[in-house]
């Protein structure tokens, strides 16, 4: 027996946590969109990743288990660019992760916060993530320190946007890539399933936290430096008329509205080496 035990492999019991910060980062980035990259590359680049998009370290145990939920439809040369950047990135700082690619299917109204919802739901079949990065796929972050994992407050990652000029447009911004534990995305019953079309969710969010007595954390608007894809505004994703009304009554509908009265279906799960997609009905409008 004990000839058998010295024999037998390392286990992940015999390995300590990750450094923190993990040694491996390099700091500032240069990113560019444009050459395009092809998912083949990325894929060859990347050999560490198993299917699915999930990657932990080999040498350490990482700090936090992470799922990276992207809303998406017809976004695919953005979603190389962020896979082509990110898995890099991912990888240096050392988590155990996921990445799960939310696409909504048919071509009515776009509900980015619905899809989000629907990721922490699908991404916790998988594994037993703790931490949740709600990420738009056209953001880049520019500094691999801006780590992708959470704190002991609500934290947002993308605070200095090329787009915005490098600087918070309003202290109370949540949108672009923030990052909940699940404790917290539970404690404010995850996200409104009513914000049809573009902008308003994320400020839904905001006052979700800030009504549960939680405040943002952020990197320093170095660190936190990002750059977006140029793009124009897609197909059914106008501005959304309601969204100010919906805004005035968070307080009185969060209770009912989020995490305990999602529906969506299921359409189809693909598993790839760079991303689990999950293409979902989520309905129209009431
Ligand atoms: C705000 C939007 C917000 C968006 C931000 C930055 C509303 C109520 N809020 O005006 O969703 O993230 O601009 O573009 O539309």
């Amino acid at each position: 027996l004990s000839a058998l035990n010295k024999s037998a492999p390392p286990t992940d019991a015999k390995l300590d946590r990750c450094p923190d910060p993990p040694p491996a980062l390099v700091g500032p980035l240069r990113i560019e969109f444009s050459d395009p990259v092809s998912m083949d590359t990325i894929r060859a680049e990347n050999p560490n990743l198993r299917e699915g998009g999930r990657y932990k370290p080999k040498d350490c145990i990482a700090l936090q288990k992470v799922a990276i939920i992207i809303p998406f439809r017809n976004r695919d040369e953005h979603l190389k660019f962020w896979l082509y950047y990110l898995h890099p990135i991912l990888q240096r700082q050392q988590l155990d992760y996921g990445v799960y690619v939310i696409n909504q299917d048919g071509e009515l109204t776009f509900n980015r916060a619905k899809l989000f919802n629907i990721g922490y739901v699908e991404a916790l079949k998988d594994y037993d993530y703790e931490c949740f990065i709600f990420s738009d796929v056209d953001l880049i972050p520019m500094d691999d320190h801006n780590i992708y994992k959470c704190s002991s407050q609500p934290r947002h990652l993308s605070v200095a946007v090329d787009k915005f000029g490098f600087s918070l447009p309003y202290t109370q911004i949540f949108g672009g890539v923030s990052a909940l534990t699940k404790e917290q995305y539970l404690h404010i019953n995850g996200f409104s399933n009513n914000y049809w079309g573009w902008g308003g969710e994320d400020d839904d969010i905001y006052k979700r936290l800030a009504f549960k007595r939680m405040f943002i954390s952020r990197p320093n608007s170095i660190v936190g430096r990002y750059r977006m894809i140029v793009h124009h505004r897609d197909e059914k994703n106008e501005p959304n008329p309601e969204s100010f009304n919906n805004l005035m009554r968070t307080l009185q509908t969060m209770n009912k509205d989020g995490a305990n009265s999602l529906v969506y279906q299921i359409v189809r799960v693909e598993k790839d080496q760079l991303y689990t997609k999950v293409t979902v009905d989520v309905g129209k409008p009431a």
